[in-house]
């Protein structure tokens, strides 16, 4: 449909359309930086879609039985600031609109969760979105099979662009919502053929409607800029027993004349004298950030549209019993149960005395029997390594179309997919997603940890088969670097413990955050517990301690994590047989030993000794122990990896790598 008719037959829409595409025009010259071609291209589905479908209330973003809008192409992230003050959302004001991609604004280039209400995810990095939509419906399905329609009763709307969409991860999400028949969620394509290099056929020729129809979606159709077949296209989604993709066809930036239709529309501001054009093209004659009374009117209506269905709502929640209520709101709120801490201080104290050697994957997995049962709010899963990973648990039930009170995700090979589908259930709330793959598969799934992180959103990466330990799989299943890039990562815990007391310790770490995602880093091999004395006191909590302390004079102080404590110790043995006095410091997670105040680190690492770190990974976030935190070039050494790994059986790869105990005793006599 041409503007013309637009204006000529569905003047108010059009009007509050062009509300949305002008505030983006603007700010985006404002900013001089930002995305004005998707909003302009997508204001019409979106006025559609804020004003006749999406259930929201701007008075309470917060709204548990909300829709969630995400914002998949969150290059145009105009649009939803546009669409968050139109509607009446307090904190997003003229000012921060004004203020786009500014110092201090909430209106950040790229919307971010957490800056805004409204902004349901952090989106930018294309395809991610629509990822975690994946897992919003999901969650959605698992909270309603729960605590029934009366409380969680809602959709996931998704915009995405052509970007999103050739992005490898949204053929893993797609894959997994098709089988999952997550028929509550509805993408709305913004087809209009155009990314940045230019026409989308210069990189891609995929028939999409066929792809999304093979992965077991419905999919519609309509003119993304009609309003009466946009609200269709959305009335028949909403009455589907599948996921839904409305193919909507747009141009980029709509109605500029130099640069509709043109990867020019893009990323760049149109300039003044083509939104000069443009306005008159609209009929907007209005100054910048300037809304006329009745449309302004008109969208503030749009926001309460909700208002009376969340008041519904409310009295939904209070009618169920108290217990239920309860356990519903201690949900949402993400606060663990009274019950876990003590469930974890059984467990640590039954495994003192039974002092079991398992790998610790396995004591995950002995983690995960005892808590899965006291926190029904976990969903677990693993991108087809169950067996390996050991994440699922006798109680759980699989989560499927059929049984939507199951707990077990299988996510399928596709780690991406399945990263990012965590983090749309934990951002939904109301669930603690875990999910696991092989730690050298970090990297595959590296775009959704990373968002994870900077989201600050509590999901729990079980990666185990953690070092060259794995053995005969060789160097391409042997992570080397992945400790490094983990701890690398702001706002991450790395954990990797060294027997079923730590890993016990980090599992209730992980699961009593709030902001901080956590990466299990567990062993495939056997390991003896090494936490031989039972302590009601969380350890790990401090992320490093001293494990045995040194006999004699301390002359030197090993470092090690998880599998490599053993080693430490074994050394130890040697070193104190000579003689030599020496500490051995575990350090299951090295961000939460550098939280600690001065004088807990340098009781633990006091000036002096000879200090030698041993981890098979390579040496990178060491250096700080090392060399830092008191330490000295001349009196440190690192045993561990500075190469990829082989194949061969584990026993032989220490042996050959070099990280042994008496590799380890000589490292500290060479220092002495
Ligand atoms: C993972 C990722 N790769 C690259 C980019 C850079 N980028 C931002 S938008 C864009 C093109 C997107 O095209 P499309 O989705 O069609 O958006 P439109 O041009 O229609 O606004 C690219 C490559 C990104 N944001 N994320």
């Amino acid at each position: 449909m041409d503007i013309a008719t637009l204006r000529d037959k569905h003047a108010h829409h059009w009007n509050m359309a062009a509300a949305l595409r002008v505030l983006a025009m603007d700010a985006v010259q404002a900013a001089n930086s930002g995305h004005p071609g998707m909003p302009m291209g997508m204001a019409d589905v979106a006025t559609v879609l804020f004003t006749k479908h999406l259930k929201f209330d701007a008075s309470t973003p917060d709204w548990a039985d909300r829709d969630r809008f995400i914002l998949s192409a969150g290059h145009g992230s105009m649009l939803l600031y546009a669409l968050l003050h139109l509607t009446g959302y307090e904190d997003m004001t003229i000012d921060q609109l004004r203020n786009f991609r500014q110092w201090g604004a909430i209106t950040a280039g790229h919307p971010e969760y957490g800056h805004a209400k409204g902004i349901e995810t952090t989106t930018g990095p294309l395809g991610q979105g629509i990822a975690n939509a994946v897992g919003f419906a999901m969650a959605e399905e698992a909270l309603r099979a729960r605590f029934g329609a009366g409380v969680a009763d809602h959709h996931t709307w998704v915009i995405a662009g052509d970007g999103c969409l050739m992005e490898g991860i949204s053929h893993e999400a797609i894959g997994l919502a098709g089988m999952q028949k997550l028929s509550k969620l509805i993408v709305l394509w913004d087809n209009n053929n155009i990314s940045i290099d230019g026409k989308v056929s210069l990189s891609d020729i995929t028939d999409q409607r066929a792809r999304f129809a093979a992965a077991g979606w419905r999919v519609l159709a309509c003119d993304g800029h009609d309003p009466v077949e946009i609200e269709h296209a959305m009335n028949e989604a909403k009455d589907s027993d599948r996921p839904v993709l409305i193919d909507c066809k747009t141009h980029i930036g709509f109605g500029s004349p130099k640069k509709q239709d043109s990867a020019s529309a893009h990323g760049s501001p149109l300039g003044p004298d083509e939104i000069a054009k443009v306005r008159e093209i609209y009929g907007w004659n209005y100054p910048p950030f300037e809304i006329p009374a009745e449309i302004r009117t008109a969208w503030a209506e749009a926001g309460k549209r909700g208002v009376a269905a969340r008041h519904v709502w409310e009295g939904n929640l209070a009618r169920l019993s108290s217990t239920k209520r309860e356990e519903f709101e201690r949900r949402m709120a993400g606060d663990a149960p009274k019950k876990l801490a003590t469930t974890i201080r059984a467990l640590k104290k039954q495994a003192t005395e039974a002092k079991h050697k398992v790998a610790t994957r396995k004591a995950s997995e002995m983690v995960l029997e005892v808590v899965n049962p006291v926190m029904p709010e976990t969903i677990g899963g693993s991108a087809d390594l169950t067996g390996s990973n050991n994440t699922k648990t006798a109680d759980l039930g699989i989560f499927n179309p059929d049984n939507r009170r199951g707990r077990y995700v299988h996510y399928g090979i596709r780690e991406h997919g399945m990263a990012a589908a965590m983090n749309g259930i934990a951002l939904h709330g109301g669930f603690r997603p875990y999910g696991g793959t092989f730690l050298v598969f970090t990297d595959y799934a590296r775009g959704a940890v990373r968002l994870s992180a900077l989201m600050g959103i509590p999901v729990t990466y079980v990666m185990t088969h953690d070092s060259i330990g794995l053995g005969e799989d060789g160097p391409t299943h042997q992570p080397v670097e992945h400790l490094a890039m983990c701890r690398a990562t702001p706002n991450t815990y790395t954990f990797r413990p060294a027997d079923v007391v730590e890993t016990a310790e980090a599992w209730e770490l992980a699961l009593t955050s709030k902001r901080t995602p956590s990466v299990l880093a567990l062993s495939r091999q056997n390991l003896p517990l090494v936490r031989d004395k039972h302590t009601t006191k969380n350890l790990s909590a401090q992320g490093a301690y001293v494990l045995r302390e040194a006999e004699g004079k301390r002359k030197a102080i090993l470092l090690a994590t998880g599998s490599e404590v053993e080693v430490a110790l074994k050394a130890r043995d040697l070193l104190q047989a000579e003689g030599i006095g020496t500490r051995v410091v575990s350090v299951p997670c090295m961000e939460l030993f550098a939280a600690q105040d001065e004088a807990y680190r340098k009781k633990v690492l006091p000036a002096g000794p000879a200090r030698v770190a041993v981890e098979a990974a390579v040496r990178q976030p060491w250096d700080r122990w090392l060399l830092g935190e008191r330490g000295r070039e001349a009196k440190a050494g690192f045993v561990g990896m500075d190469s990829f790994g082989a194949s061969a059986p584990a026993e032989r790869l220490y042996e050959e790598f070099g990280i042994t105990a008496e590799a380890v005793a000589e490292k500290v006599k060479s220092l002495l």
